[in-house]
């Protein structure tokens, strides 16, 4: 199978540097050999961790209380193109955070190409420990990686072009498609969002009453067969047992094994249009010599592993 490979080392979106050096990481440890070796991909990619460092304006004030919102906006829209074109050809993408901000260009561009090639909508599992689904008025910390679910379901607007107004009807999800996996620290405004649109969400409640076999039946059936999926999957809906190394970690997350299972389960229904892997920091260590970045990156490469198919026999 054909695979496209996007390596975003951009961190804008939040606030910590380090989680730009994600990529590199997780291809260093062998991600990408182990797809062309072991799971049989043809990759489609050029090979580079792209910093979109051109495309990063000199002043960048808060704009409606976001920080760093031209640069967001613009590299966004960047990978939303390079997504797109790789998804209009048939291909699965792959797309390496950087943090979560850039699901604004993932997801807007697979969107737009599914349209295009399908008609029809995508469906979006969202794996975190966050919503992400923030309004810039009701986000406390004025970090974008909180608000991409707001602008691509368009609860969030804004018309100037250089910061997110390019995002039209055609990159656009629907939140009767977007099912949460994974959460724990839903902000206040964020929880109204849920319950106000009837957003399907399973928390780590859900998950230890009908355990993780369950929630995926559900979760599956909520989208309906036969709809393409794209798995947006935070690194930090994991423990930080299993990956500390992320910006914002919080306790009680899923364990590797309920993270791998989730990846396979979306792998098994065939419909998997693209995943992100995002928000993994190998600069953020818990002391002990680099034991928890190096853990942390074994844990994307799995979950992207499991993703792609490695669980099948
Ligand atoms: C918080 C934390 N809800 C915010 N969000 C995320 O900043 O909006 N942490 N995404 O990973
Ligand atoms: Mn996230
Ligand atoms: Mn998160
Ligand atoms: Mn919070």
């Amino acid at each position: 199978d054909q695979l496209g490979v996007v390596a975003v080392g951009f961190s804008g979106g939040q606030c910590k540097p380090g989680v730009d050096a994600a990529p590199s990481a997780l291809i260093k440890n062998g991600l990408l050999k182990q797809l062309r070796d072991e799971l049989d991909y043809k990759l489609f990619h050029d090979d580079t961790v792209h910093s979109y460092k051109e495309l990063i304006p000199a002043s960048d004030p808060d704009y409606r209380g976001m920080k760093n919102p031209l640069a967001v906006s613009a590299v966004t829209r960047k990978i939303s193109e390079q997504v797109y074109s790789q998804a209009k050809e048939g291909r699965c993408v792959l797309t390496l955070g950087g943090d979560h901000s850039i699901a604004i260009g993932t997801i807007s561009g697979t969107a737009k190409a599914i349209r295009e090639r399908l008609g029809r909508e995508i469906a979006v599992i969202w794996v975190d420990a966050h919503t992400d689904i923030n309004t810039p008025e009701a986000s406390d910390s004025g970090n974008i990686h909180g608000m991409p679910v707001s602008f691509l379901s368009g609860l969030a607007k804004e018309s100037r072009e250089d910061i997110f107004g390019w995002l039209k009807e055609e990159h656009m999800i629907s939140l009767k498609k977007l099912v949460y996996i994974g959460l724990r620290d839903v902000d206040r405004p964020e929880k109204k969002t849920l319950r106000d649109h009837g957003i399907k969400a399973f928390s780590m409640h859900d998950i230890d009453r009908h355990g993780i076999g369950k929630v995926m039946d559900m979760a599956l059936a909520h989208i309906g067969t036969d709809t393409p999926i794209h798995l947006s999957f935070d690194v930090d809906a994991l423990d930080p047992m299993w990956a500390p190394s992320t910006g914002t970690p919080v306790r009680g997350g899923l364990t590797l094994r309920e993270g791998d299972f989730i990846a396979e389960c979306v792998h098994e229904t065939g419909c998997l249009i693209a995943m992100d892997l995002v928000e993994v920091n190998p600069t953020l260590d818990s002391g002990l010599n680099d034991i928890g970045a190096h853990e942390t990156v074994r844990a994307g490469c799995s979950l992207v592993r499991c993703g792609l198919g490695e669980s099948l026999l």
